[in-house]
C-alpha cells in the first residue's frame, strides 16, 4: 500500500505514521508514506496558496491550482488516476467496511484542507471520496488522514502479527469486543471472572459471546440492529431489554 498526502504540514504526517506499528510497517516496507507539500506547488513570490471567498464570509480558501499540481505531481509519476479521499465533515462517515475496501487499493491520496475549505473546482476534477471521521469539527484534514491510514494499514496482509491480527476482527459481526483479565487473580478485591479460570474452551468461548452481546445492546444499540445473531441469541437480547427497563422504572420508583 502506497499512502500520498497532500498537506500543508508534512511533518505532522511523518511524525505521526513513523512510529508503532505503521512505521514498522513501513520499515518493512509493506506500507510506504509520502507527504507532499502544497505549498511546495505554489508557484508565486511568496509561495501563498489561501485567498478570500468570492461572496465574502469568514476566513480563507485553499485555492485550486497548487492542489492541482500537487495531485498531478503524483497522478504522473504512478501513471494513473488514482483513487482520492478527501477529509471533510461533510464527507461519509468513516468505518471498519470502508477501511477493508480501501486495503484493497495499491495507492490512496489523502487531500487535507485547512482555513474554511479548498475551491470547490479542484474537488470536483481530482477527489474521488469525501469522507469524515465523526459529527465533530476538527482544524484540518491530517488528523482524520492518520485516524484512516492507521486503521486501513492494520487491514494491509503483513502489518500486524499473527498474535495481533487477533484483534481484527473486533468490529466483526457487528459484535463490540468482550471484557479481558491478566494476572493477577484478584486485584483490588475484584476476581477474573471464574470460567476463564476453567480451562473449558468452549465455555470461555460461550461467556465471551454473551459478554460481546451483553455490551453491545448496553452502549451502541445502533450496531446490534446489523449484527448476526442467533435466534436463541435475539431472544436473550429481548430479555435483557426486559430487565433493563424494569431495573430503571424500579430506581425512577426511589
Ligand atoms: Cl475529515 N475534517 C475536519 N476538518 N473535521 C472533521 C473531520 C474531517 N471529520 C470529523 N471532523
Amino acid at each position: 500500500m502506497d499512502f500520498h498526502v497532500l498537506t500543508l504540514f508534512p511533518e505532522m504526517i511523518e511524525n505521526g505514521m513513523n512510529t508503532s506499528i505503521t512505521g514498522r510497517a513501513i520499515s518493512k516496507g509493506l506500507l510506504s508514506l509520502e507527504a507532499v507539500n502544497i505549498r511546495d506547488f505554489a508557484f508565486n513570490k511568496h509561495q501563498k496558496v489561501d485567498d478570500y471567498p468570492y461572496g465574502g464570509g469568514a476566513g480563507m480558501l485553499m485555492q485550486a491550482e497548487p492542489v492541482f499540481l500537487a495531485w498531478e505531481s503524483i497522478a504522473q509519476r504512478i501513471g494513473r488516476k488514482p483513487r482520492v479521499v478527501y477529509l471533510t465533515p461533510q464527507g461519509k462517515v468513516f468505518n471498519q467496511e470502508m477501511a477493508k475496501n480501501m486495503a484493497m487499493e495499491e495507492d490512496l491520496v489523502f487531500l487535507c484542507g485547512h482555513y474554511e475549505g479548498i475551491d470547490e473546482r479542484v474537488l470536483e476534477e481530482i477527489v474521488t471520496d469525501y469522507v469524515s471521521i465523526g459529527d465533530y469539527v476538527l482544524t484540518g484534514g491530517e488528523l482524520p488522514a492518520m485516524v484512516m491510514m492507521d486503521s486501513i494499514s492494520r487491514m494491509v496482509p503483513g502489518v500486524l502479527s499473527n498474535q495481533e491480527s487477533g484483534e481484527t476482527e473486533s468490529f466483526a459481526g457487528n459484535l463490540l469486543e468482550y471484557p479481558q483479565y491478566s494476572r493477577p487473580e484478584e486485584w483490588h478485591g475484584k476476581k477474573v471472572p471464574e470460567v476463564l479460570l476453567s480451562g473449558h474452551h468452549a465455555n470461555v468461548e460461550k461467556w465471551r459471546r454473551e459478554q460481546s452481546i451483553i455490551r453491545t445492546a448496553k452502549w451502541r444499540p445502533d450496531l446490534l440492529k446489523r449484527a448476526e445473531l442467533t435466534n436463541q441469541e435475539w431472544n436473550y437480547v429481548r430479555q435483557l431489554k426486559k430487565q433493563w427497563k424494569e431495573e430503571s422504572e424500579r430506581n425512577e420508583d426511589i
